[in-house]
């Protein structure tokens, strides 16, 4: 998909950590800070292959350059990162948005994390509804971006800040390793918005898939139209992994952990016809197109 915006962490050279004091490489000297604690990000407006940039007085702040020229970045930008690791010559990242959320950071937008110390990728962290420190995984709400879209696609993530799928293996490395919450919110024309929240869910690797496990139904106003889908492989128009004759993929023209085939299909069309429309059906039924859709996760001890 590209980068939303692309966003490299700058380098930073941290020298003289034997005295306690670091320097970095614009020769500006400061006292490292706690790990953990806030600091300011700083942006800049070079693109950042050829600037460092650095975040005083923080040693290994999360550090964001962007490339004004090629994307422009999300409105509002995110003012404060984490002090993630102290005295280092290389940057370290935040795990997720629930710990930026702890750090004090309050900004809904695009954050640069590690969820599984496997490298960095950017996220969108909704960090106001529902007691913040969400990773918004999955955004629909004005039909902008086509979600009929193949395996590598969804593999990979598509889209933009407003509407996006954040791509199967990044899920998979965001729940590979934590208990963590679903929130699922749907909203239908009329702007009734309803939510159902599930815990312990997971989705495992490509070689499974990318099938869904799920725990709990916790609650929701929206009803439970996932259950139907647990254990399931995804499956995307090329890749016909559900329990179907036919291609439920191909004939929900979207792509999901279809089994025979949906009782919610979060990727349908964007007020599509019945059964390819954006669908949960505890809530509307298969007839009616839902106009949002989002889900975020959280882990389960936030
Ligand atoms: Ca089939």
């Amino acid at each position: 998909m590209g980068c939303w915006w692309v966003i490299l962490a700058g380098t930073l050279t941290t020298l003289l950590a034997q005295t306690g004091r670091s320097q970095d490489v614009t020769g500006s000297s400061f006292q490292p800070a706690q790990v953990g604690s806030t600091c300011q990000i700083v942006y800049s407006a070079q693109p950042c292959p050829q600037n460092v940039c650095s975040c005083p007085p923080c040693p290994a702040c999360v550090c964001q350059c962007y490339k004004d020229n090629v994307t422009a970045p999300v409105t509002p930008r995110p003012t404060q990162g984490v002090c993630t690791q102290d005295g280092a010559d290389s940057v370290s990242v935040a795990r997720g948005c629930d710990v930026l959320y702890k750090s004090g950071v309050r900004a809904n937008g695009v954050y640069t994390t590690d969820p599984d110390g496997g490298g960095q990728i950017e996220v969108y962290c909704d960090m106001e509804s529902d007691g913040g420190g969400w990773t918004v995984i999955q955004k629909r709400q004005d039909g902008s971006v086509d979600f009929f879209r193949d395996w590598d696609a969804y593999k990979r993530g598509f889209g933009d800040p407003r509407e996006f799928w954040i791509g199967l293996e990044h899920i998979h490395r965001l729940t590979r390793d934590r208990p963590t919450d679903l929130r699922v919110t749907v909203a239908d024309t009329g702007g009734t918005e309803k939510f159902a929240r599930y815990r312990g869910f997971k989705v495992e690797d490509e070689d499974t898939n990318y099938t869904l496990r799920l725990g709990l139904y916790l609650e929701g106003s929206a009803g439970d139209s996932l259950e139907y889908h647990r254990d399931m492989a995804f499956s995307t128009p090329d890749r016909d992994n559900d329990r179907s004759a036919s291609n439920c993929a191909e004939d929900g023209k979207g792509a999901w952990w279809f089994k025979d085939c949906h009782t919610s299909d979060l990727n349908g069309a964007y007020h599509g016809g019945p059964s390819q429309s954006i669908n949960w059906y505890s809530f509307s039924g298969d007839n009616v197109p839902l106009a949002r859709a989002e889900m975020k996760l959280r882990p389960s001890d936030f």
